[in-house]
């Protein structure tokens, strides 16, 4: 059908909604975008989506990703890099599929990306792998990190240099097949079916000064509701679903996290790494397409969300990585962003 005439050529999504901000890249498709600053420059280490036309399930097996590329840009709205291939699982040894939701840090001269596989039984776990660049290539560990399962890993460093990893996602992500601290592949598929009881975790532990390690067995990061009670496994609006990311503001610790199958970014405050983190809102509406995962970062004093959609294509598992400024309120809670502008 022709346009009508006073049609913009500005992308409209199929309900003819304008989005709030454009793909950072539009030749190749980049989501789950975790981004750092390292160097006073902008790097996002996001998950490489491809079409290996996977029909959709709800354990994700449409998510067929082999590797992962780094994205670099000097500043919000600048012009986007996409590096050469920083990782391939063909050259992680233990991992057989699912390059997942990656996250990177850096210390003592040396970048780490972290990233989820499944290993050759068909179990998640998280790898380590480290670059003198932060835009790769990784040289991946041997093993995966000891003690670490399930997936979308997020390392958050505190101001007195000590490093958390956060992990863990229900349903497609095995969280709930960890439930009892041993792996149970018949725990099933979704979460624990116990919607009157305290919702899954996701997972936290401190990192070794090797980066490599867990110095401390995970322990729950626990969301807790307005009476100080844990969410509950059927209160599916504001539970873990996967996506944890943490940042510190105001010497506060916020825990942004996707509600999953009701695809909010949420976020809890806390007064430690470790939690407990009282659920505060949403950060971001539901986007187009199923999943929904971001980072939240600061450059030159102004704060940022990273997260992704499916502009482009409209495929669950075809995405784009977007930024878009974020804005906090004076007493530290933050603007609900919509995806779409109207
Ligand atoms: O990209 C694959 C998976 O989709 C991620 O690990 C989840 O967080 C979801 O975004």
């Amino acid at each position: 059908a022709a346009a009508p005439a006073n049609a913009s050529d500005e992308a409209r999504s199929p309900d003819g909604k304008r989005y709030l901000a454009q793909p950072l890249v539009k030749d190749l498709y980049f989501a789950d975008p975790s981004a750092h600053v390292f160097n006073g420059k902008i790097y996002i280490y996001p998950s490489h989506d491809v079409d290996m036309g996977i029909p959709d399930d709800d354990l994700g097996s449409q998510y067929a990703m082999h590797d992962y590329q780094v994205l670099s840009m000097d500043r919000p709205g600048g012009p986007v890099t996409v590096n050469p291939v920083a990782l391939d699982l063909k050259q992680v040894p233990w991992a057989s599929e699912k390059a997942w939701a990656p996250d990177a840090a850096f210390k003592n001269g040396t970048y780490y990306l972290y990233f989820p596989a499944k290993d050759k039984q068909g179990v998640f776990r998280i790898g380590v792998a480290t670059s003198k660049s932060p835009v790769g290539p990784f040289k991946a560990e041997p093993q995966p990190i000891q003690g670490s399962y399930s997936m979308d890993p997020a390392v958050f460093t505190d101001d007195d240099g000590q490093s958390y990893l956060y992990l863990g996602g229900i349903w497609g992500g095995q969280l709930q097949r960890w439930a009892t601290g041993k792996y149970d592949p018949n725990a099933g598929d979704t979460d624990l079916k116990k919607d009157d009881q305290p919702a899954l975790s996701g997972k936290v532990a401190r990192l070794a000064p090797d980066m490599k390690s867990l110095a401390e067995p995970l322990r729950d990061a626990v969301i807790l509701d307005e009476k100080g009670k844990p969410v509950l496994g059927g209160d599916h609006d504001r539970r873990f679903f996967e996506a944890a990311w943490m940042f510190k503001r105001g010497g506060k610790y916020y825990y942004m996290y996707s509600t999953g199958d009701t695809h909010f970014l949420a976020y809890a405050i806390g007064s430690s790494p470790y939690g407990p983190f009282k659920y505060t809102g949403r950060i971001l509406e539901p986007v187009q397409g199923w999943t929904s995962h971001g980072s939240v970062f600061e450059f030159q004093g102004k704060w940022y969300l990273a997260y992704h959609d499916t502009q482009l294509t409209n495929k669950n598992h075809l995405r784009s990585a977007k930024i878009t400024e974020l804005t906090f309120r004076p007493d530290g809670t933050i603007e609900t962003l919509k995806p779409f502008r109207d």
